[in-house]
């Protein structure tokens, strides 16, 4: 038996987890579980980012604790796009920006006046997104931020950790990929962009490929858990790139949905599909593990509920899952619908009012319970996952079977049944934990445990319960569809 740990850190919250192979079972147990809650402090979001290193190595601590003594390598995956800069003598400089901090608004748009949208996506192959890392560092230049200027590495939060761990500068792939700054079939920077939005060229390191090896940890911070000579492994360290190594999928063609924070639907692809076709449906290319890519949506997920459930929290509504599925089965069907990815839902101040305001401004039934509005956030959810498996589809000429969700919200039960539903289509949901189980996947192949991705999903498939939902009401689901896509010329 063999084990290695995996710190796996979601928008919403961040854990240890080991995994232990023996042939081909794979078991994991969690040892360390923490919130990540962004800061707010004189109109910025930030990451709170000495705070996640903290309960990293509190992480470690906890595992061997737990008796897990002998450790063949660790892993760090985190969400993607945001960054830390450090100077000249390698300390991290400010606090890292979180991706919904309002410093972003309007930079995109801008920048798209002088560079043609169809030229940016030509050279990176990724969604047009407010927050990626391109326009948060056009917002810093714009801002005369002396955090620029003093700046000699940017590192992604992954690699910063990681970094704050080991010492060493490395930057990988997969979550460099999101930055669009990249070019997706050399899998660099795309130093001419770089040069045209004159950003300091020597910030970027040439990107590594998932299953490098990066070193060990700092002998202090060994001294300080209790581990000696612990090897780190840069893993596929984009969240949702370690979620599509974990797909359960016995065929080579499957369409996924990394379910949490965000709703990320797509299918990998040998090669990116960049085309006037995939520019205008807003398509991403994101690195993926042995030069794949991964074709795929963001679609605005839970956090949707998540931000309705820290209103609530303050309000002594709603508490549980239970008491939430319960209010949504209770609540009528498709009174009101929404499109999840309309920018107003990016940082509202009260997420159930912003809801409201929506639905007032359609003209449509204005939610009132928690139910109520939870209900409309889920068929809408639903709803478009359908449109954006479609647009997956007519890009890659694919018909999928069904499709496979993975990540905590592969647990409400709900949603998963409503997207079967929606989609007419069977859901495959699980492992819940996906992320973390890609990113201790990579660290096996790394090793040579694992042979392959063949193998390695094929040890998902052996190791861990997936739950199928066949798809029920679907004459009411596509009627609702229908006026999905008419609400919203979808
Ligand atoms: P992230 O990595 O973005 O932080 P996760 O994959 O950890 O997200 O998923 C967290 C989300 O999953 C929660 O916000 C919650 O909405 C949902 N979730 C987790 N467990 C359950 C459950 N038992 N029932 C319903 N939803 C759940
Ligand atoms: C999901 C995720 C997603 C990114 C977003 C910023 O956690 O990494 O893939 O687009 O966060």
């Amino acid at each position: 038996m063999v084990n290695t740990l995996a710190f796996d850190l979601g928008a919403s919250s961040g854990r240890a987890v080991v995994g232990s192979l023996e042939g081909d079972h794979l078991s994991i147990v969690d040892t360390h579980r923490f919130p990540n809650e962004p800061v707010h402090v004189q109109g910025h979001m930030y990451w709170d980012i000495l705070r996640l290193f903290h309960e990293i190595k509190q992480g470690l601590i906890a595992t061997r604790l737990k008796g897990y003594t002998e450790l063949q390598s660790i892993g760090i995956d985190t969400w993607a796009v945001d960054f830390g800069l450090l100077d000249i003598n390698g300390d991290l400089l400010g606090n890292p920006y979180h991706y919904r901090d309002p410093q972003t608004d309007g930079i995109m748009e801008a920048l798209l006046k002088r560079v043609p949208r169809s030229e940016l996506f030509q050279q990176t192959g990724i969604q047009f997104l407010p927050f990626n890392t391109i326009y948060q560092l056009i917002a810093l230049k714009q801002n005369h931020s002396p955090l620029l200027t003093q700046a000699r590495t940017l590192l992604l939060i992954p690699e910063l950790l990681r970094y704050f761990l080991t010492g060493k500068k490395i930057s990988e792939w997969t979550v460099a990929s999101t930055s669009q700054l990249c070019n997706p079939f050399t899998a660099t920077w795309d130093h001419h962009l770089i040069e045209y939005l004159e950003l300091p060229h020597y910030l970027f390191l040439k990107p590594q490929q998932p299953g490098s090896p990066s070193g060990t940890i700092l002998p202090e911070i060994a001294a300080e858990v209790g581990y000696c000579e612990l090897p780190v492994i840069a893993v596929a360290e984009h969240d949702t790139a370690s979620a599509v190594i974990a797909v359960p999928a016995q065929e080579k063609d499957f369409a996924y949905l990394s379910c949490g924070t965000w709703s990320l639907l797509g299918t990998e692809v040998a090669a990116p599909v960049i085309n006037q076709q995939a520019l205008e449906l807003n398509i991403t290319n994101e690195g993926g593990i042995n030069g794949s890519s991964r074709l795929l949506k963001n679609v605005t997920g839970l956090w949707l509920i998540q931000e309705c459930r820290r209103i609530w929290r303050n309000e002594g509504l709603i508490a549980t899952y239970e008491e939430e599925q319960s209010a949504i089965q209770k609540a009528e069907p498709f009174q009101s619908l929404i499109n999840p990815d309309d920018p107003m839902f990016i940082h509202p101040i009260d997420m159930p009012q912003q809801i409201q305001k929506y639905c007032s401004e359609t003209n449509q039934v204005v939610p009132q319970s928690p139910g109520a509005l939870l209900r409309c956030i889920i068929e809408s959810l639903a709803l478009r996952y359908r449109f954006v498996l479609e647009q997956i589809e007519i890009l890659t000429q694919k018909d999928f079977r069904g499709l496979h969700m993975v990540g905590g919200g592969a647990q409400n039960a709900i949603l998963c049944q409503y997207t079967a539903n929606a989609l007419k289509r069977p859901v495959w949901a699980g492992p819940f934990e996906g992320t973390a189980i890609g990113n201790l996947l990579v660290q096996f192949l790394a090793s040579g445990h694992i042979r392959d991705m063949q193998h390695a999903r094929s040890i998902v498939r052996n190791s861990f319960s997936i739950e199928t939902y066949e798809p029920t009401d679907t004459e009411v689901w596509e009627q609702a569809y229908r006026r999905f896509c008419t609400l919203f010329s979808a």
